[in-house]
């Protein structure tokens, strides 16, 4: 299916999937520094020196990539959209870390057994979608130690003013009476988490784009101080579903954290639930489908569709144009169910075989570990801290 085409949904639609300037489809930006890193991880000579003297390297090794989810909330199909389908879909092409970012999701408050359930749930959740653990690692964030440890040194390169300007902090700090320091400082841990690994490549939707640039802002920041340490990794975004909008306000990002019954569709919702949740969403005051006078509702609906199914702008146009919203929500909901329904069906599976999660997580943890150890040495001898 190809999912490299947009749906050329008119001039309001070009605000949900615009031609992101500066991204790339799943493609790295910067290969050869990734290239160069992972070189020397393997060969055990960890001086990165990721734009020096790169022609003599090996141009088989595969570049790596690094992404996670915070195991804040019930996982929802824009989370499966904007990242955790694409992961399915590279992990042959890269080495692949795939990571459940627990520590990221304590800078909300969390009920300490809800939160150790959810962890394991979104271990199966990346499993029931399609990641192969013997060919990427799947790892627990607080598992590793050097996640923590690389964030403290990555905050003292990084001044205040950068994260006070991050879109996600300015909403999540409005939200709160008191703000917690970790609201602020995510950005960085998420800098660490991605630069312990030299990721060339993440793959987020499209609300992590901004923390990317900073990530990469943060790595040549320490670059420059401290000589050439990190690759600077490339974003990549979907073409089609990078932002899911909510159901019930399309003008908000469909997010685990919101509240409303008729939010979200979570990957683990029953058909019923879900045939619901979508026939209440939010559409417009027209009859029917017409491209040129869409609102954000109906335009989200599409995406959620094309996202799905993979259909080209062709077949999405002489699918839906003229077809009355009652009709659009039914194929909308059966096309989500169509996909769920599996999915849900392979969770069952995975969640019913004692010991396996821990084994994957456990067997995720140890491969990875050293490469983050041994960032870690870097960045400590580089910055004069006793080692
Ligand atoms: N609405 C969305 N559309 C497309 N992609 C999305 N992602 C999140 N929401 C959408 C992508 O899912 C991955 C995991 O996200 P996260 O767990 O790091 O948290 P988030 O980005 O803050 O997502 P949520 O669902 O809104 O969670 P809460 O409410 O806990 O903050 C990321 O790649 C993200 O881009």
């Amino acid at each position: 299916m190809d999912q490299a085409r947009l749906l050329p949904l008119g001039p309001s639609a070009n605000a949900l999937s615009r031609k992101r300037e500066g991204h790339q489809h799943h493609t790295p930006i910067q290969p050869r520094e990734a290239i160069a890193a992972v070189d020397q991880f393997f060969h055990g000579d960890f001086e990165i020196a990721y734009d020096k003297g790169l022609s003599s390297l090996p141009l088989t090794m595969k570049t790596r990539v690094f992404s996670g989810m915070q195991p804040s909330g019930n996982l929802h199909i824009g989370n499966y959209l904007g990242a955790l389908k694409n992961w399915v879909r590279i992990q042959n092409d890269y080495e692949c870390i795939f990571c459940i970012v627990d520590l990221h999701a304590i800078t909300l408050y969390q009920d300490p057994a809800e939160l150790r359930a959810r962890i394991r749930e979104m271990a199966a959740l990346y499993l029931a979608a399609g990641i192969d653990p013997q060919q990427c690692s799947i790892m627990v964030q607080s598992a590793v130690a050097a996640h923590a440890e690389l964030a403290w040194m990555l905050t003292c390169v990084t001044p205040v003013g950068w994260l006070e300007r991050m879109t996600q902090y300015k909403a999540k700090a409005a939200k709160q009476e008191s703000v917690g320091d970790g609201i602020l400082q995510y950005p960085v841990l998420m800098a660490a988490d991605i630069l312990l690994y030299q990721a060339g490549i993440v793959p987020v939707g499209e609300d992590q784009a901004q923390h990317l640039e900073l990530t990469r802002d943060i790595a040549q920041r320490f670059n420059s101080v401290y000589g050439d340490t990190f690759v600077v990794p490339g974003t990549s975004l979907p073409s089609v579903g990078a932002r899911i909008m909510g159901l019930d306000d399309p003008t908000q990002k469909m997010s685990k954290s919101a509240e409303g019954t008729n939010h979200a569709v979570a990957l683990l919702d029953p058909p019923d639930r879900i045939r619901k949740t979508i026939m209440r969403a939010t559409t417009d005051s027209q009859p029917a489908v017409d491209l040129n006078n869409a609102g954000p509702g109906v335009l989200n609906l599409l995406a959620i569709y094309q996202a799905f199914g993979g259909a080209s702008d062709e077949e999405m146009k002489a699918r839906f144009i003229g077809m009355r919203y009652g009709e659009l929500k039914k194929q909308v909901a059966e096309m989500v169910i169509a996909h769920l329904e599996p999915f849900q069906q392979r969770f069952r599976q995975i969640t019913a075989e004692p010991g396996y999660l821990a084994g994957v997580l456990r067997a995720g943890a140890e491969r990875v570990a050293p490469i983050a150890n041994r960032t870690v040495q870097v960045v400590k001898e580089r910055m004069g801290l006793y080692t």
